[in-house]
C-alpha cells in the first residue's frame, strides 16, 4: 500500500525538519517543493532566476510551475513506498490538483498533519535560521509576508483536507524529538486502522 502524508504549517514551523526525521523512519520519499524550487534557483537557469523574483519576495510560485515540477518528480519515484509533501500543496488549487494526480496512480493523501506554532516562535526561527541559512527569505520583512500570504492563501488548504477527514492537528513546540513522537503517534493511528 502507497502511503502519502502532507507536513502542512506555518513558514517556520518544522515542516522541513520533521519531513526528514519521518522519511527516514517510515521509508517514505521526502519532497520538499521549498528544496526543489532552491535546486533551480542555484542552476542559475532562466526558470531558476524566475523563481527567485517570488522567494526573495515572499510569494508564492505560480501554482502551474509548481504542479508541474511536482508531477515529472512524482512520475521519477515510479514504486515508491509513499511520499511526504513538504510546502506542497499551498494553495487549494494546489491541493486539488494534487488528489488528481495521486487519483490517476491510484492512490491518495492518507494524512495531514498541521504543524501548530505561535507567530511569535515563527519569526524568531527562521530570524535564527537566516543568520547561517543564505537564504533571501529569512529575513524580517519577508518573514512577515511570508506569514501574511500564509494566512491568506494556504490557511485555507487545511479546512480541504479536513473536510476530507484525513487532518490532524499537532502542537508543533518542544524539542524536535518530543515533535516528532506526537507525529509517529499520529502515523501510527492511521496506519493500524
Ligand atoms: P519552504 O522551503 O517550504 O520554506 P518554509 O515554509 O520556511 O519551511 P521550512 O521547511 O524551510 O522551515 P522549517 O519549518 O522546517 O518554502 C520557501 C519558499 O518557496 C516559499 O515562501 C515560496 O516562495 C516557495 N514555495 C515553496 N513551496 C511552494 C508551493 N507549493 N507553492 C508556491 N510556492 C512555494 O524550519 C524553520 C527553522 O526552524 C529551521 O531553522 C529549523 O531548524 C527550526 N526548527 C524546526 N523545528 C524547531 C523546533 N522544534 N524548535 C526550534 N527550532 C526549530
Amino acid at each position: 500500500m502507497v502511503f502519502n502524508i502532507v507536513l502542512f504549517g506555518a513558514p517556520g514551523s518544522g515542516k522541513g525538519t520533521q519531513s526528514t526525521l519521518l522519511a527516514e523512519k517510515f521509508g517514505l520519499v521526502h519532497l520538499s517543493t521549498g528544496d526543489l524550487l532552491r535546486a533551480e534557483v542555484q542552476k542559475g537557469s532562466s526558470l531558476g532566476i524566475q523563481i527567485d523574483s517570488y522567494i526573495s519576495k515572499g510569494n508564492l510560485v505560480p501554482d502551474n510551475l509548481i504542479v508541474d515540477m511536482l508531477a515529472a518528480v512524482l512520475d521519477s519515484n515510479e514504486g515508491a513506498k509513499g511520499f511526504i509533501f513538504d510546502g506542497f500543496p499551498r494553495t487549494t488549487d494546489q491541493a486539488a490538483a494534487l488528489k488528481k494526480m495521486l487519483a490517476v496512480k491510484g492512490t491518495d493523501v492518507a494524512l495531514m498533519i498541521n504543524l501548530s506554532v505561535g507567530e511569535e516562535e515563527l519569526i524568531n526561527r527562521l530570524l535564527y535560521r537566516g543568520i547561517s541559512s543564505g537564504r533571501t527569505d529569512d529575513n524580517y520583512e519577508t518573514i512577515q509576508h511570508r506569514i501574511k500570504v500564509y494566512h491568506e492563501k494556504t490557511a485555507p488548504v487545511k479546512a480541504f483536507y479536513e473536510s476530507l477527514g484525513c487532518a490532524v492537528d499537532i502542537d508543533g513546540t518542544g524539542s524536535l524529538s518530543e515533535i516528532f513522537e506526537r507525529i509517529q503517534s499520529a502515523v501510527n493511528a492511521v496506519i493500524n486502522t
